[in-house]
């Protein structure tokens, strides 16, 4: 049996906690066993990890140092979660996952793509997500949603430059690889979202069913 696995991404405040709620909800009313977790964190290891990722720090983090300590997170976030879930053949439902490497440490902070898709083969192997959901909107709109949040963590506080590359990469990789993925208008009002995620539904249900 094998699961499977389904990962939302897109820049900040888009609404993918929410939505993955929302759809876990749905899938749940048909039946789907259903794993809800994100990344960095996910278990209570990869958890301590994300504390020192997104604690604001007077010491500055080197990027090479945030690349390793968001694969050694996984590394361990896939061993005792994801694919133990998948073997199982349940619905994971990640919040983030490697996109946002890509997307962050690659266009954001500029590491080169090469050295992050070495990483990605050395932790994942071949795993890769069945199906990535890109809440996109605009970074301003974004931003505010965090900022309303309050306290802002050490990426939030990123100028809107870094977050534009974020925003771009996502929308590059999701325009070379059709097929994993659907991008999804984040700017609408959230039950229009949802009505996007609900139209996704059948797609999805035919999925579980393999
Ligand atoms: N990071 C990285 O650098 N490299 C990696 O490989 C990984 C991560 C995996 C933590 O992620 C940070 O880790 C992240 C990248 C980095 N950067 N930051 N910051 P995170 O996912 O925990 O952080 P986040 O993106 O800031 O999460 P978020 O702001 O909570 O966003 P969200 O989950 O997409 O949104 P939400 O909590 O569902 O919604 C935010 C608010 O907007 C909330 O009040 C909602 O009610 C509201 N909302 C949601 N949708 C709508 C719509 N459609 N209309 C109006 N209001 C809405």
């Amino acid at each position: 049996m094998s699961g499977l696995f389904i990962t939302l991404e897109g820049p900040e405040g888009a609404g993918k906690s929410t939505n993955r709620d929302y759809l876990a909800e749905r899938l749940r009313t048909h039946g789907v066993d259903c794993v809800l977790t994100r990344e960095p964190g996910g278990t209570p290891l990869a958890e301590r990890v994300r504390e020192l990722l997104l604690a604001p720090s007077d010491e500055t983090m080197a990027a090479d140092t945030e690349l390793l300590l968001v694969f050694a997170a996984r590394a361990q976030h896939l061993a005792q979660v994801i694919r133990p879930a998948l073997a199982r053949g349940a619905v994971v439902l990640c919040d983030r996952f490697t996109d946002a490497t890509y997307a962050y440490q690659g266009g954001g902070r500029g590491l080169d793509r090469a050295r992050i898709a070495q990483l990605e083969t050395f932790v994942q192997a071949d795993l890769r997500p069945d199906l990535t959901l890109v809440f996109d909107l605009p970074v301003e709109i974004g931003l505010s949603r965090a900022a309303a949040r309050g306290r802002l963590d050490r990426f939030e506080q990123e100028a809107a430059t870094f977050f534009e590359a974020v925003r771009r990469t996502y929308l590059q990789r999701a325009a070379a690889e059709p097929g994993r993925y659907r991008i999804l208008d984040a700017a609408q009002p959230l039950d229009q979202v949802q009505a996007a995620l609900d139209a996704l539904l059948p797609d999805l249900l035919e999925g579980c069913r393999g």
